[in-house]
């Protein structure tokens, strides 16, 4: 389907340096520290990083990150993304590589 796979790339480069910890850069989306990362919290951070997200990367970003519908996402959702994508994908592309060679 392709559903998210724009937004994921754009979240990845939303994400910077890998090394830097997930709670420090859930707490640059989070601006207001209420714990929760709002549409327009993301769209303020991808401004300043200068990466430009349509209405619909913003949605698709949400519809994966966003477990609870709740309209936001909290750290724990996060996490979740974090492990579940990122860090499966790279694996993935890692056993890829192992293969290849
Ligand atoms: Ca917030």
């Amino acid at each position: 389907m392709g559903v998210g796979v724009g937004a994921t790339a754009r979240l990845e480069a939303l994400l910077g340096s890998a090394e830097a910890p997930a709670v420090d850069t859930f707490g640059a989306f989070d601006q207001d520290g209420n714990g929760v990362v709002t549409p327009d919290e993301l769209r303020a951070y991808a401004e300043v990083r200068g990466v430009e997200l349509t209405e619909e990367q913003i949605r698709e970003i949400f519809a994966l990150l966003d477990d609870n519908r709740s309209g936001a996402f909290d750290l724990v959702e996060y996490l979740a993304y974090l492990n579940d994508v990122v860090y499966g994908s790279l694996t993935k592309k890692t056993e890829i590589a192992l293969l290849v060679d």
